[in-house]
């Protein structure tokens, strides 16, 4: 361990199991020092995410479904923040197993509630904690700006959600709170699996990439210390490519 983030407190949003992007970012921000919060979804994954969050010991846990008003008002009521983590994303199964011109209207206001739209209440709730400064990061994919088959409305979601990382770094950067974005290469979590075909785009990423590899989550993290630490400091509104290079490939 060395200390990048000694002092500082994180609130991770997004750690549903030990596969979760957001739990080895948890566990990377520990290592380094961070003292943690972490919430989950619902009740469902209550248990498992406080036995979770008592392996990393964690300060606090608790719920927030941020389609939820009322537990996204309990991120306002937590002390100081250096940092915030937001994990999170959802569609409809059916929205991405169909083409993407059959998405219905409850279906795209869905998963641009949940994808994007939450980034921008998070922020809103997260940025008054962040008195000293601070850095907030998502978690995004290719999918916003490339066509990858059965992506569909979660690529428009984080387009938006991209798109609202700029406009959020623009305003919050005059409070020292930095605003930013790591585009991850597939990696098998609960929000892949099932996905169809899943194993062959792992594959063929692992076949074209650079490194002639996937994404390790753990290279992940490490990107999100490094925005959350002071080395980062220079860094506000960019979408940081931790994908074994697959983004810069043509044919
Ligand atoms: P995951 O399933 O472990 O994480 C998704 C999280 O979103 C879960 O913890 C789930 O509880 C949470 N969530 C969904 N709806 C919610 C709601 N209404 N309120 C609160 N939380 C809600 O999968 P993951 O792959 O770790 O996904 C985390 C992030 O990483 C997502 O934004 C995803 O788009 C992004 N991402 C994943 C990959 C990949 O290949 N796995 C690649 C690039 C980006
Ligand atoms: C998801 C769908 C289609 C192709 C996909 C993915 N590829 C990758 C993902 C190639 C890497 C994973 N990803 C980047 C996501 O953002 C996943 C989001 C997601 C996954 C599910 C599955 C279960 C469900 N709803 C979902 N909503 C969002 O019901």
């Amino acid at each position: 361990m060395s200390n990048l983030l000694e002092g500082k407190t994180a609130l991770v949003l997004g750690v549903a199991n030990k596969w979760s992007l957001a739990y080895a970012i948890a566990q990377a921000f520990r290592r380094e020092g961070a003292s943690l919060i972490l919430t989950y979804q619902g009740e469902r994954l209550k248990k498992p995410v406080e036995d979770l969050a008592t392996e990393l010991g964690a300060s606090r846990v608790f719920e927030c479904d941020v389609t939820r008003d009322e537990d996204l008002a309990r991120l306002s009521e937590l002390g100081r923040l250096d940092a915030v983590v937001h994990s999170i994303a959802f569609a409809n199964r059916e929205d991405l197993d169909r083409p993407f011109v059959e998405t219905s209207r409850a279906g795209f206001a869905l998963a641009l509630e949940v994808s994007a739209y939450s980034m921008v209440a998070v922020a809103r709730a997260a940025a008054p904690l962040m008195s000293e400064g601070g850095a907030m990061i998502t978690l995004t994919y290719l999918g916003s700006s490339r066509v990858l088959t059965n992506y569909n409305v979660m690529g428009v979601a984080k387009a938006s959600l991209e798109a609202a990382v700029r406009y959020l770094a623009s305003e919050l950067g005059p409070r020292k709170i930095r605003v930013n974005a790591i585009s991850a290469g597939p990696v098998k979590t609960a929000s892949a699996r099932g996905i169809k075909d899943f194993s062959k785009i792992l594959s063929a990423v692992a076949e074209r990439a650079p490194f002639r590899r996937n994404t390790d989550p753990a290279e992940v993290a490490d990107a999100a210390v490094f925005l959350a630490s002071d080395l980062g400091r220079g860094v506000t509104g960019d979408v940081m490519f931790v994908d074994a290079g697959f983004h810069i490939m043509g044919l």
